[in-house]
């Protein structure tokens, strides 16, 4: 057959440790939910539908037919991918997973084995994710895509299912049928079309006819297609609901997947990331203001990073192709924080002094980052550090990295801060140890 690998006469494999690199390296990531969900927009027939945007096919118990005519309306003429990479990338991102396919089947690329597609269902006729992919490339943030195992448009999968799409006690028609032509395609087309890709995020997993060892056999087809693809543990049936981490070798998959939430504490020698939203959708819901505070997120990051993990913060576009302003104005908030204090979150590793009382620490080389939600009245930064040779510490928002008094007394170290803090939502100390 055809053969689709990249580049692999000339390349020798990297180890695990090598392929993940980036990724470690990265912690921080935008999640972008897009498709013909953003057109209802929480509304269907006048009347806002609980729960998730880009499931309300599923929640409005809304017939294929009559769900598919939303693609009519689906003419983002105010996409920009450009616009979209610069502003993750000012946020201080450093990869980007957008929906490929959610739960709906609707594929945001020209997919040559379905109309239900962006070329063909809508009248926008642009390949949303050949432009995203060629702004990534420009600006360096890694393209990753987000695939959902469960198809809801598909007959050979989920919908007979109607009312209920997401009936997990039932088989579906012919699933093998639709994994051999109709997804494993797609992937392929995704995989050959779009450059190399960093992750694929896979989701709908939970379904009960995707079985082990299925998610083992599609990662090692996709590895072959792409040697250095970064798969999320979701490829197979391991995830353990919405904590998403599990230490199992049994199941395929790089990265654990916490959902929602950050895990109280990461799995030593497991990868994860904690995807989350900013309000109470992924997919765009026009009346969902429920917006988490920035010092909630720039928190989140520094916690997730301080127990070893990456974040993957979501937007979930219009269907004019805008990152509503709430979003943005986060984005840029986050932004103007990483600018000052990002040495602080890449290639960070999690706390080696677990949690202390005024916020959090991560870890890299000889430096402890300090991060000060609680920024302390007396002056007097403590921090538990058996053992502590020589110590030194600045301030990270101070260019001229200052020295700050440091005393050793036992296994604490007592650092003496300026009365403000240099950041009102998490302020750095780094904590330079010698021994
Ligand atoms: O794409 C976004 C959501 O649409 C999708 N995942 C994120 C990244 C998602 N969020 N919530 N859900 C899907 C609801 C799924 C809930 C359940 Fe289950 C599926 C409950 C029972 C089956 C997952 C698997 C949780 C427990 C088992």
């Amino acid at each position: 057959g055809q053969d689709l690998r990249l580049g692999r006469a000339e390349k020798k494999p990297l180890t695990d440790d090598e392929r993940m690199e980036w990724w470690r390296d990265a912690r921080f990531g935008m999640f972008v939910h897009w498709g013909v969900y953003a057109v209802p927009a929480g509304t269907y027939k006048g009347r806002r539908v609980d729960g998730i945007g880009e499931w309300i096919m599923n929640s409005a118990r809304i017939p294929v037919d009559e769900y598919k005519k939303y693609a009519d309306a689906f003419n983002p003429i105010g996409y920009r991918a450009d616009e979209w990479v610069r502003l993750a990338k000012n946020a201080g991102m450093k990869y980007i997973v957008i929906t490929s396919k959610h739960h709906d089947g609707f594929c945001l690329w020209d997919s040559k084995v379905t109309d239900w597609d962006i070329m063909d269902a809508t009248p926008f006729g642009r390949d949303i994710l050949a432009e995203l992919a060629a702004a990534c490339k420009k600006h360096k943030i890694k393209l990753c895509f987000y695939h959902s195992i469960m198809d809801w448009h598909h007959p050979d999968a989920q919908a007979p299912f109607y009312p209920n799409y997401n009936d997990t006690n039932q088989s579906n028609p012919n699933f093998d049928r639709y994994v051999e032509q109709y997804m494993k395609p797609q992937l392929a087309e995704l995989l050959a079309n779009y450059g190399p890709l960093g992750v694929l995020w896979f989701d709908g997993e939970w379904i009960k006819d995707w079985t082990e060892p299925k998610g083992k056999e599609l990662y090692a087809w996709l590895r072959e297609l792409q040697p250095d693809l970064i798969i999320n543990n979701r490829v197979g049936k391991g995830r353990k609901g919405m904590e998403g981490l599990s230490r199992s070798d049994e199941y395929a998959g790089d990265f654990g997947t916490p959902e929602q939430q950050v895990p109280a504490t990461g799995l030593p020698g497991v990868d994860w990331e904690t995807c989350m939203t900013m309000n109470d959708t992924w997919g765009y819901k026009a009346y969902d203001e429920n917006w988490k505070s920035t010092a909630q997120l720039i928190r989140t990051l520094v916690e997730t990073a301080s127990k070893g993990g990456n974040f993957l913060l979501n937007v979930g576009p219009t269907p004019e192709g805008l990152i509503p302003r709430a979003s943005a104005e986060r984005l840029e908030a986050m932004g103007r924080w990483m600018a000052v204090n990002s040495e602080s979150i890449y290639g960070t590793t999690a706390s080696p002094i677990g949690k202390p009382d005024w916020g959090y620490c991560t870890a890299k080389g000889n430096r402890l980052y300090l991060h000060v939600f609680h920024w302390p009245a007396d002056g007097r930064l403590s921090v538990d550090l058996p053992n502590a040779g020589a110590v030194q510490a600045h301030l990270l928002a101070d260019r001229k990295k200052a020295k700050l008094p440091v005393a050793v007394d036992g296994n604490s170290v007592v650092v003496s801060v300026p009365a403000e803090a240099p950041d009102a939502v998490a302020g750095v100390v780094v904590l330079t140890v010698n021994n």
